[in-house]
């Protein structure tokens, strides 16, 4: 085991380089070729590589520190065949630095009249060959500044800005996304006002000094693109700006991250890989609450550390139920509205209707008076018989009386739709409950039976309860929830009278209908309800 000291290697003559991001920390186990630390000047962002494998004992900068060459970075603790590496480190890093400067890019005037058009190329990107193209900052049509970034290159080391030499227009771009470019590739044309300058011949790059071999170990040197004209941070380019060293954006290319979206936490916003790692948490996050609203996820419990537990797979009427529910609740303001149904007299007459029911072979409970008076109600209030058009612009009026009445099935909820309920009699809404019942609760239902409803109407009468708040079948705008009904004292002027009431809870979309609506609605149905007479039997 040794103790090395890394750092800043020739950084291409550069003085006070930003340090905009510390890729390790105390302990961490890093690999050769591993970057250490991001820098950023003014013209190009550069990793520094760690020149052997080894453990971090200590950092010596911070974020945002100024840093120059022959600056400590850290002290790594190697193995001793490490520790020998150094020398033939330095030396092949010393080769691969000549030529590390990069020219103005070419500008190759093609006339000298009041508006040129100008090839802008690939400068010097330090004898890189077939380097990666992995941005296109803009595209036909964009106005560019003088400075503002064309393309970003990256080779494994480093990533380079190429900027526009001049402002201009872009008329043609000539490389993609994906594709390789080297030294005097064409990149763009650019339309450019007035009097073309002259062209600017390459920057003839000199050899770095020979870096004397340390006593501490250098790492190796960056290749270092120096574009022409610094690019602001500050400054947008046409196509948005993000900042991100080419470790960050090798990672959210494997990740298939868009590097746009995240938000940068370093200097100038770079996008450091906490960031990354951390957009891509909230995105999973996000993705496995269902609906992506955004909705904190209710966090996974193994209960079996309290007791014994079984797990059931949930049907797909189940599943299906669920996700519907899940749409309807979190896209639908609901409002529910409740009110009792004096439905004595409606008793008295289902009671009389007994014997002949019997004879009829069919069950009489008060769901087909339900229905009926609905069926009503729906006419005298259009609004209800409506549903929102999917821009949410306007609302589709139906004429036509479809409801819905929601079956609790071994297998699930299902809703079976009675069509034009207001045709038919008290007798055939009984027959077809029973029947639609019982397919439903044999799985026999066919698609077409559950579609097309109007409006739905939820009965937990039969079962218990005094109230509750259905959820609205989108895209109907409300549904009908009926408990279960109740012998109560009511107020008959002079003493209280015991009356059959029937608790029923409205659910309406708020989109689509406002309280008034919603309390007419209630209104006539109640009255119905309470009058067989005014219902059309
Ligand atoms: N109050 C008191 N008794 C009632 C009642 C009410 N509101 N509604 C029905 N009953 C009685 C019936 O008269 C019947 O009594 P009898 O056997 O003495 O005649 C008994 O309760 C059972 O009725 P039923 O429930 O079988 O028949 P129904 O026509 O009222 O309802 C159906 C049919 C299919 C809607 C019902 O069986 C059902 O599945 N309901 C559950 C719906 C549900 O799960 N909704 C929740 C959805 S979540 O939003």
């Amino acid at each position: 085991m040794s103790k090395e000291i890394i750092k800043v290697p020739d950084i291409g003559g550069a003085e006070g380089v930003d340090v905009v991001e510390i890729c390790v920390a105390v302990g961490d186990m890093v690999e050769k070729e591993e970057s250490l630390v991001v820098l950023e000047s003014d013209k190009a962002s550069m990793e520094v590589p760690s020149p052997m494998a080894g453990k971090v004992l200590a950092i010596s900068i911070s974020d945002g520190d100024s840093l120059s060459e022959g600056d400590v970075i850290l002290e790594l603790e190697t193995a001793a065949e490490e520790a020998a590496a150094p020398e033939s480190v330095v030396e092949e890093k010393v080769e691969e630095k000549v030529e590390e400067k990069v020219a103005e890019p070419v500008a190759e005037p093609v006339n000298a009249a009041a508006s040129s058009i100008e090839t802008i190329n690939v400068p010097d990107i330090g004898g890189g060959e077939n380097v990666d193209v992995i941005e296109v900052c803009v595209a036909v049509g964009d106005e560019v500044d003088e400075g503002d970034s064309l393309i970003v290159l990256e080779t494994d080391k480093a990533s380079m800005e190429v900027p526009a030499p001049m402002a201009g227009k872009v008329v043609a771009v000539a490389i993609s996304e994906g594709g390789t470019v080297s030294e005097g590739s064409e990149i763009l044309q650019l339309e450019v006002a007035g009097a073309a300058p002259a062209a600017v011949p390459p920057t003839p790059t000199p050899a770095p000094a020979k870096v004397e071999t340390p006593e501490a170990v250098e790492a190796p040197t960056p290749i270092i693109a120096e574009p022409a004209k610094a690019t602001p941070a500050e400054k947008p380019s046409p196509a948005g700006r993000f900042y991100a060293g080419p470790a960050v954006r090798r990672l959210a290319r494997e990740m298939g991250v868009e590097l746009d979206q995240v938000k940068g936490s370093g200097p100038k916003n770079r996008i450091t890989k906490d960031d990354l790692k951390a957009y891509v948490k909230t995105a999973l996050t996000e993705q496995s609450t269902a609906g992506g609203a955004g909705i904190p996820a209710i966090p996974e419990v193994d209960f079996s550390q309290f007791g014994e537990t079984t797990v059931e797979p949930l049907t797909t009427i189940h599943k299906l139920t669920a996700h519907n529910m899940q749409r309807n609740w979190l896209n639908i303001p609901h409002v529910t509205q409740f009110d009792d149904a004096d439905i004595t007299d409606l008793e008295d007459f289902r009671q009389s209707l007994k014997a002949e029911a019997e004879k009829r072979g069919v069950k009489i409970t008060p769901m087909p008076f339900l229905l009926k008076a609905c069926a009503a109600a729906l006419r005298d209030n259009p609004k209800f018989n409506a549903s929102l058009s999917a821009d949410g612009e306007s609302l589709v009026y139906k004429h036509f009386i479809n409801i819905g009445i929601a079956v609790d099935t071994p297998a699930g909820l299902v809703v079976p739709v009675i069509k034009d309920v207001d045709k038919k009699s008290i007798w055939d809404l009984a027959a077809e409950t029973v029947e639609l019942a019982t397919r439903a609760k044999e799985r026999q239902l066919k698609p077409a039976e559950m579609q097309g409803g109007c409006f739905t109407i939820s009965s937990l009468g039969g079962i218990g309860g005094q109230g509750f708040t259905p959820i609205v079948n989108a895209p109907e705008v409300a549904i009908l929830g009926v408990s279960k009904l109740a012998t109560k004292p009511v107020w008959g002027g002079n003493e209280f009278v015991p009356r059959k009431m029937l608790p029923l809870s409205l659910s309406y979309d708020h989109r689509a209908i406002n309280g008034g609506d919603a309390g007419r609605f209630f209104t006539y149905l109640t009255a119905v309800l309470g009058d067989i007479c005014r219902l059309d039997l």
